[in-house]
């Protein structure tokens, strides 16, 4: 075979590609029957999809190109996700077309800035006067006008606080005009989950041609490998394409080339927003390339590979030189050696924890049919790549060393005005993010967490200082990387508790990890959340219990009593207050345990003792805030007053009355609703030991998702993903009350038979067990040797303690 002639020569414009890329339409395509060697792998039949327009806003500051569009309109719902824990990319996998969407974790405009109001705390004795009194309205009024900035949006706002942008595309244009006519057959795009490299084949023109996405974390890098397995038969124009704040630029004649822009940061003099830069370098076999001003263009080549590396001046001002550094480092590897070394490093954190669930004749279909027939019938192997999706996502975006955690969309955003900021949500969703860190054996995953804590712990000292006068440190809901803790426009200064949440992580790392060195060193950030609230509680009038005031119950509204007016504004509300009974046990816990603090751990207890305790109302539900009201949303995607029993603990088999009113809650509250809302119902049946009925939400989550198996609110959120895998830990093994519990609750669908393999439990324990009809068979528990452990399965309470060797196993029959 000859090789072919470039139908697009080299001087033509980007436009020009692009646009002509668009009138060429994607060819027929016909899939491959063969499912991939690897049962974890997500994978597709055909390109994605276009849209008959895209997604988000567009603007007109982007690359010069408005031709570069129609790439937008290829579906990410249909892409493939992979990162590096920095860098995000999402595979289209297209033919003549194919759309690579890039992320990176510190593309965000926004910046630094004090949105704090110093004096509000001054209004706080007369808000709570009024709260206490029944004026809601009134309080509500002078809440709005003292904790939140006279010109509205001038301190919260995109071009302020903020926004999480994508990166933008590579574009990879198919030039190679001799098969144009010819059709597309065997095509699979495939993500080994196992590997986190994703592989597109195809035949084309009697050509197979074959591509290979990855981010490599030792190279940091994205990589995009193509082949084909005829001498010359590829040929394609590659670039770098943005809808805002962006320019292409020769980052060095003839061998790299990139885009770059600095994003907004509206804030007076100081407002200098983030500068960013992608640079894109190629290596060829057998062929030509050129490297232009409007891209990389290879003609005649047998395989190429396309290297990008990126960066941001928010954590270094050198960011171009490394990230050049980078690329020159990678491009001078053997490709081969560059992509076996990033698959063995996603790999050996995924290949720590294995889960296998009933096998059926769905596992052989292609992701999204295989979610249509999940409708139909049970596929409890879906809910096994969903967990390993899950895992795959967070190696993906939270290493342990990752500048930021996963924010709303991980790092794979599309837009650049992405959904609610694409921010760190504190009220919810991302301590989401992070509940699989632990049981799934990520536990460094989570760190990107806890440092961000650390930070909201600084900003949030002003915080506590601006509003309550307190203390310590709290936050409000919405974070971006700078770590505001300032409330929003939209919320302005209900919620104080978000704080207190995000330090259930450290406890939460700690109980897994028994590191005593990480409880040490992030102690204050216990300390200084409880110092806060220890100076401002305050006692309600009816009982002198301990109450936050304000408070709400995110983000859900009551029916103020005596009329028909309603507000979310309250005081003590069921949420607050489980919040702060975990974390001053946490805190006290902890002080006792590092032998420190014993004053600050008594004053804990005795407050702790004080506040006001979580109640059930006349009709057996959980009261959601202090007095019975009626709720404005009785089917609301929060359901916060039930923190208690996930991600708390407070209620539990031992509150018999509390847990049979949570049940009657969740009952009220319905199934269906926003993606994330399902996953933590899924994590709450669990908790109530209810297989049958976790195993539904899961199937309401994953059914509505996306084709990828993107968690859809809608839009795209993340959260979902990480919740549902964590509910399906919780589901297999639960350990929060001083047990470890198998099969908690194991839904019917997956009794047959099943495997876990290095789950974890908390006091530092690896878990490996397998069942049969519902019953557990085989048990492996690694831990310290000598430490007493309590299993619970089959309704048995077994007391083992690991022997020497540090390996307990144990059959089941083999008991007495
Ligand atoms: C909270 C939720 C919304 C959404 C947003 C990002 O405010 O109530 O549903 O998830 O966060």
């Amino acid at each position: 075979m000859s090789p072919r002639i470039s139908f697009f020569p080299a001087a033509l414009s980007l436009g020009a590609v692009l646009f002509a890329a668009n009138l060429v339409a994607e060819p027929q395509v016909t899939g491959s029957a063969t499912p991939p060697a690897e049962p974890m792998s997500v994978w597709f039949e055909a390109p994605a999809r276009s849209l008959s327009k895209p997604r988000g806003a567009m603007t007109k500051t982007g690359t010069k190109d408005a031709a570069a569009a129609p790439a937008r309109k290829i579906d990410f719902l249909q892409s493939l996700p992979v990162g590096n824990g920095r860098l995000g990319a999402m595979d289209c996998g297209g033919i003549e077309l194919e759309r690579v969407i890039l992320n990176e974790s510190s593309v965000w405009s926004g910046g630094d800035y004090d949105g704090n109001m110093h004096d509000a705390y001054k209004s706080l004795p007369e808000i709570r006067k009024k709260l206490f009194a029944g004026d809601i309205l009134d309080a509500k009024k002078l809440l709005d006008k003292s904790f939140r900035w006279a010109d509205g949006t001038k301190r919260y706002h995109n071009d302020q606080f903020g926004c999480y942008q994508t990166l933008g595309d590579l574009l990879v244009v198919d030039t190679d005009a001799g098969n144009d006519a010819e059709a597309v057959s065997d095509y699979r795009r495939d993500l080994n989950l196992m590997t986190g490299v994703v592989t597109t084949t195809f035949k084309r023109g009697g050509v197979t041609y074959t591509r290979e996405l990855f981010a490599s974390k030792p190279d940091e890098a994205i990589v995009l490998r193509l082949r084909a397995d005829k001498p010359g038969a590829l040929s394609f124009r590659a670039t770098l394409a943005r809808p805002a704040q962006a320019e292409n630029f020769t980052a060095r004649p003839g061998e790299i080339f990139g885009m770059r822009g600095q994003l907004t940061f509206d804030f007076g003099k100081d407002g200098k927003g983030v500068c960013y830069a992608a640079l894109l370098g190629a290596n060829v076999a057998g062929g030509k390339k050129a490297v232009g001003k409007d891209g990389i263009s290879v003609t005649g080549a047998n395989e190429a590979t396309l290297f990008l590396t990126a960066g941001t001046d928010m954590h270094s001002p050198k960011f171009l030189k490394t990230a050049e550094a980078q690329l020159d480092g990678v491009m001078k590897k053997q490709i081969q050696d560059v992509r076996d070394a990033a698959a063995a490093d996603h790999g050996a954190l995924m290949a720590r924890c294995r889960l296998e669930l009933p096998v059926t004749d769905s596992s052989k279909l292609p992701t999204p049919e295989r979610l249509k027939q999940m409708k139909k019938r049970p596929d409890p192997a879906l809910a096994a790549l969903y967990f390993q999706f899950g895992r795959h996502l967070l190696v993906s975006s939270s290493r342990a060393d990752s500048p930021l955690p996963a924010n709303l969309q991980g790092i794979w955003a599309e837009e650049v005005n992405t959904p609610w900021h694409g921010d760190f949500h504190s009220n919810i969703n991302l301590q989401m993010n992070y509940w699989p860190a632990e049981p799934t054996n990520l536990s460094e995953c989570h760190l990107p967490l806890i440092r961000l804590i650390d930070a909201v712990a600084k900003t949030g000292a002003v915080t506590a200082k601006s509003y309550y006068n307190a203390p310590g440190w709290m936050c409000y809901h919405t974070q971006n990387p700078w770590a505001f803790s300032g409330p929003s426009n939209t919320s302005a200064g209900a919620g104080s508790t978000c704080g207190g949440w995000l330090a259930q992580h450290i406890r939460m790392h700690y109980d897994y990890t028994l590191d005593e060195k990480f409880l040490r060193e992030n102690y204050p950030l216990l300390r200084g959340a409880s110092e806060f609230f220890l100076a401002t509680l305050t006692p309600e009038p009816k009982h002198g219990r301990l109450v936050t005031a304000p408070s709400n119950s995110p983000e859900n509204g009551y029916v103020i009593p005596g009329g028909n007016k309603s507000s979310s504004l309250t005081y003590g509300a069921t949420y607050d207050q489980q919040i702060i009974r975990d974390l001053f046990e946490s805190t006290a816990n902890a002080a006792r345990l590092l032998k420190t603090d014993g004053d600050f751990a008594a004053k804990l207890d005795a407050a702790r003792a004080k506040l006001a305790p979580t109640r059930l109302g006349t009709d057996g539900r959980i009261m959601e805030w202090i007095e019975e009201y009626k709720e404005v949303e009785p089917h609301h995607r929060h359901v916060s007053h039930l923190w208690g029993l996930h991600p708390g603990t407070e209620i539990n088999p031992n509150t018999p009355e509390l847990f049979a009113g949570a049940r009657k809650s969740l009952e009220a509250r319905g199934d269906a609703s926003t993606g994330w809302s399902m996953a933590w119902k899924a994590n709450f049946w669990a908790r109530l030991r209810d297989g049958d009925r976790s195993a539904k939400l899961l199937s309401l989550l994953i059914g509505n998702g996306a084709p990828n198996l993107f968690c859809l609110h809608p839009p795209f959120q993340i959260d979902g993903n990480f919740g549902g895998t964590a509910a399906i830990s919780e589901m297999l093994l639960q350990s929060h009350d001083g047990t470890v519990t198998l099969l908690p609750a194991l839904p019917k669908a997956w009794a047959s038979a099943g495997r876990v393999s290095g789950m974890r439990a908390r006091g530092d324990l690896t878990v490996d067990f397998s069942w049969k009809n519902g019953a557990v068979e085989s048990v492996k528990i690694t831990g310290k040797p000598g430490k007493a452990v309590v299993i619970v399965a089959g309704g048995k309470r077994i007391e083992k303690t690991i022997p020497s060797s540090g390996v307990l196993e144990f059959t089941l029959p083999d008991l007495p």
